[in-house]
């Protein structure tokens, strides 16, 4: 695998691999413009209908390097690199499957949260690391874990840095599952390979109806899902779906 980033795409999957694994696949600014490339491709690409994130050996992601932490640019740093890219995975009209396959510190456990469906290693944990070094959760974490978690445990999350395991993570609807360390790989290609079979714009539509909800009330939304709806309902895979009901035959979803 080539680079700080590994991109290959085969049966409508792209699988995103974050590649420094002797520093925990942490960010640099290299790894930053290249995940960005990547998931640049996956949104253009009509080949591509669902995306698969991971990371290699044996850390999911471990935030921002540390040792190429600018501390003159933090502001520019985060709106550039982090901002953009938490929007460019919200925006991505595709399904993001995180595969967690170890520890997700700083950043790298956002990054983990800021994906559609998130699958984690038995093994794996997830630490709100930032106030060990004197900084505030980013790259969403500030959004995403009251959430997800509720206000009282992101609060003692983000104030402690405690890690909180897979089983955990689930446990408290922070993550889709965790599975065994052995399977993860397998369940999580599986996953993203089925996500990638279905009505691709109609899940992209989903996913904005989804994230649009976590911000209104219920007429808002209500709008919010006639647009959407109107949308969905005019694509080639709505009618292949609607004609495939009707025959009583399995649809032949092309993703247009
Ligand atoms: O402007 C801006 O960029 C602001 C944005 C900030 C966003 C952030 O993400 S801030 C938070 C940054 N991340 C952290 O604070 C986490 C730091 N890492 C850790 O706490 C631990 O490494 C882990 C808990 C993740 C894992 O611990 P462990 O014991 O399994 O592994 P280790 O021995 O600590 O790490 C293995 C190697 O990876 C080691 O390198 P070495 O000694 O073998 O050469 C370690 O230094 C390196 N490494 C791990 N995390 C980072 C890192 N190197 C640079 N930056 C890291 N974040």
């Amino acid at each position: 695998m080539a680079g700080t980033v590994g991109y290959a795409v085969a049966d409508g999957v792209a699988t995103i691999t974050l590649n420094r694994p002797d520093k925990l696949n942490s960010f640099t600014p290299e790894l930053h413009g290249e995940l960005a490339a990547a998931l640049e491709d996956a949104a253009r690409s009509e080949t591509v209908r669902a995306v698969l994130l991971t990371g290699a050996g044996r850390a999911f992601c471990a935030g921002q390097d540390l040792s190429t932490l600018d501390m003159a640019h933090v502001g520019d740093t985060i709106e550039r690199l982090y901002n953009a890219l938490v929007r460019r995975m919200r925006n991505l009209p595709k399904p993001i499957v995180a595969a967690v396959n170890g520890v997700a510190a700083g950043a790298g456990a956002n990054l983990a949260l800021a994906c559609d469906i998130v699958l984690a290693a038995r093994s794996a944990s997830f630490i709100q690391a930032f106030c060990k070094i004197g900084l505030i959760p980013d790259t969403g974490g500030t959004y995403f874990l009251p959430r997800l978690v509720g206000s009282a445990r992101a609060m003692a999350l983000a104030l402690t840095g405690d890690p909180v395991p897979a089983e955990q993570a689930a446990a408290w609807g922070m993550i889709w599952r965790a599975v065994d360390d052995a399977a993860l790989m397998d369940e999580a290609l599986g996953l993203a390979r089925r996500l990638a079979s279905q009505a691709t714009k109609g899940l992209g539509l989903t996913k904005e109806a989804l994230n649009r909800s976590l911000d209104n009330d219920l007429f808002v939304q209500l709008e919010v899902e006639r647009e959407l709806q109107v949308l969905a309902s005019v694509t080639e895979d709505c009618r292949e779906g609607v004609a495939a009901f009707l025959a009583k035959r399995p649809p032949a979803f092309t993703g247009r």
